[in-house]
């Protein structure tokens, strides 16, 4: 199947949204997710958190993914929570409300993806921006992207996992400075501190997302699925759980027509076909 939605993608399900504030498409295995707000740096507002998790809906349900590609519009990435959505004159919000039914679901949604997860950081990313692109499993950055840690500087502390990923990518002093000086960091440095996998330069940045997210597209799925769920668990869990996890989990992939093809097709000396099944 392969479907291609586009802006004001109108559902095919009734009670579904029309898409505004992203793009989204499914095409050879990808779904794409553009956050699509260019002219506020694609900031998330309750309409993109919907729409975001509608989108997320589609792609947990529909069998011929193999992997998402999340990016922005314009000139960023994603400026974090939209702050013109807050109204501090009206009283004290309650952020509990929009960090517990928003961002922590998409958190949690994009971890236990059964895909490989690929963020293209294609400009500034700040505050929850940051740390969504630190929930996804790949991160590619053009090296003119810069990540700004902008909590401190409105009283916030890092949400949308940022505690979680930050300290575990590049240790706990660098995320204690990093998130106690509110500091930006460029895409050169990103990479070289682990914060993300690779920074790219700008004119090649669209041709090597195209040919990464093709190549996981064409991966045996499930067997990455699986590797990733047994990275992400590792840093909750014992040397000896995590010997029994994967145990468990080779188990499964070894009864995959994946790995039947894979070793058939080592013995055979030709390129695999992997379906993802
Ligand atoms: O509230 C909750 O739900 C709790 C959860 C919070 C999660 C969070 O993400 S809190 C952190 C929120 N984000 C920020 O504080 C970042 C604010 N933005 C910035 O610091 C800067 O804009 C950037 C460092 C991201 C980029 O700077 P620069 O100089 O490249 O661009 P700019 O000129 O500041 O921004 C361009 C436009 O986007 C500008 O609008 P204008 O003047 O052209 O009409 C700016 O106001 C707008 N914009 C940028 N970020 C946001 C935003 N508008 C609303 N909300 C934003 N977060």
């Amino acid at each position: 199947m392969s479907l291609c939605l586009q802006r004001n993608f109108q559902s095919d399900r009734s009670g579904d949204l029309s898409y505004e504030t992203i793009l989204f498409t499914h095409d050879q295995g990808v779904a794409r997710i553009t956050l699509n707000r260019p002219e506020r740096l694609n900031a998330f507002t309750n309409q993109m958190h919907a729409e975001v998790a509608d989108a997320m809906t589609r792609i947990e349900s529909d069998s011929t993914t193999r992997v998402l590609l999340i990016t922005g519009s314009g000139r960023g990435f994603c400026a974090g929570q939209d702050l013109s959505e807050r109204d501090t004159r009206a009283g004290r919000p309650d952020l509990s409300v929009s960090t517990g039914t928003q961002y922590n679901p998409l958190v949690r949604r994009l971890a236990a993806l059964p895909l490989p997860v690929v963020c293209a950081v294609n400009g500034v990313a700040a505050g929850a921006g940051v740390n969504i692109a630190l929930a996804s499993d790949i991160v590619l950055a053009k090296r003119s992207a810069r990540f700004v840690q902008a909590f401190s500087a409105i009283g916030l502390i890092p949400d949308a996992g940022g505690t979680w990923h930050l300290p575990r990518a590049i240790g706990q002093a660098r995320a204690l400075g990093f998130t106690l000086t509110g500091g930006t960091m460029d895409a050169a440095q990103a990479e070289e501190w682990g914060l993300i996998w690779k920074a790219i330069e700008d004119g090649a940045f669209d041709i090597e997302v195209d040919a990464l997210v093709k190549r996981l597209s064409a991966a045996p799925t499930r067997g990455l699925a699986a590797a990733k769920r047994a990275i992400r668990n590792a840093a909750v869990s014992t040397l000896d759980a995590q010997l029994d996890l994967e145990r468990d989990l080779q188990r499964e992939c070894g009864w995959t027509d994946d790995y039947r093809e894979g070793v058939n097709a080592f013995k055979e000396r030709r390129v695999p076909d992997f379906k993802g099944k």
